[in-house]
């Protein structure tokens, strides 16, 4: 996994509050970011517990959207808010679908078939032999008060089809991160976590706001 982008916006703030609000409707991802944070004890807000609505995704990178959902909820509860916008990027699709990785999902209905999503990329993979594909990560952290730190994460791999395994969330049964030979959907959490793109950016979070 990779770490990229270390904040840029200068001297990097402490989180010093007791309650941190996680600003995602995506129950796959809270539950492996509550595991960063419970062990430091720190009061956990999830969007549900404050009928946090979900922004529409306007930006067009992945911390261009991360910071918009911290935005929200920060400035809508009061609380610290730490959003998450992570997806697929596929080489031979030019990064496709990249921050449309929920979106690819999304149904008639509303909502959301990950089958499908998988689907659809394998048929736009075609014949090619190009299957490598990364997972990316940014992760925003934002105060009531306006300030906001901003990081990155990455893992690469390649994709295999069909998907295999039951376990993680929306691509994780297609994508086979580097020296390994299993999907991320047939990881354990604990096996998934130390090599993962939310790892790479969280890390960088942890070290810059929360030492
Ligand atoms: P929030 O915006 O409420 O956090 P969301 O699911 O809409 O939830 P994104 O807009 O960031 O979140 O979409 C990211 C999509 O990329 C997500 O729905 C997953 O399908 C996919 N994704 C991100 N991280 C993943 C991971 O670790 N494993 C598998 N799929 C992942």
């Amino acid at each position: 996994m990779t770490k990229l982008h270390e904040n840029d916006a200068g001297e990097p703030r402490l989180f010093t509050e007791d309650t941190l609000l996680i600003a995602t409707h995506n129950k796959g991802k809270l539950s492996e970011l509550r595991r960063y944070f419970e062990p430091m004890g720190i009061t956990l807000l999830s969007a549900d517990d404050v009928n946090l609505p979900e922004p529409e995704e306007t930006e067009e990178t992945f911390k261009g959207n991360a910071l918009l959902k911290a935005r929200a909820g920060a400035f809508e509860t009061g609380h610290v808010c730490l959003a998450d916008d992570s997806g697929l990027a596929v080489d031979a699709l030019h990064g496709a679908p990249g921050i449309y990785s929920a979106r690819w999902a999304v149904q008639d209905d509303g909502s959301r078939d990950f089958d499908k999503a998988m689907e659809r990329i394998r048929l736009e993979l075609g014949e090619s032999e190009n299957r490598a594909a990364k997972f990316v990560c940014a992760v925003a952290l934002v105060w009531p008060d306006g300030h906001e730190e901003v990081v990155e994460g990455e893992v690469t791999g390649h994709l295999e089809f069909p998907p295999r395994g039951e376990r993680g969330f929306g691509y994780d049964p297609i994508f086979v991160p580097e020296e390994e030979t299993r999907t991320f959907g047939e990881m354990l959490p604990e096996e998934k976590e130390p090599i993962s793109h939310r790892t790479a950016a969280i890390d960088i979070i942890i070290d810059q706001c929360f030492r």
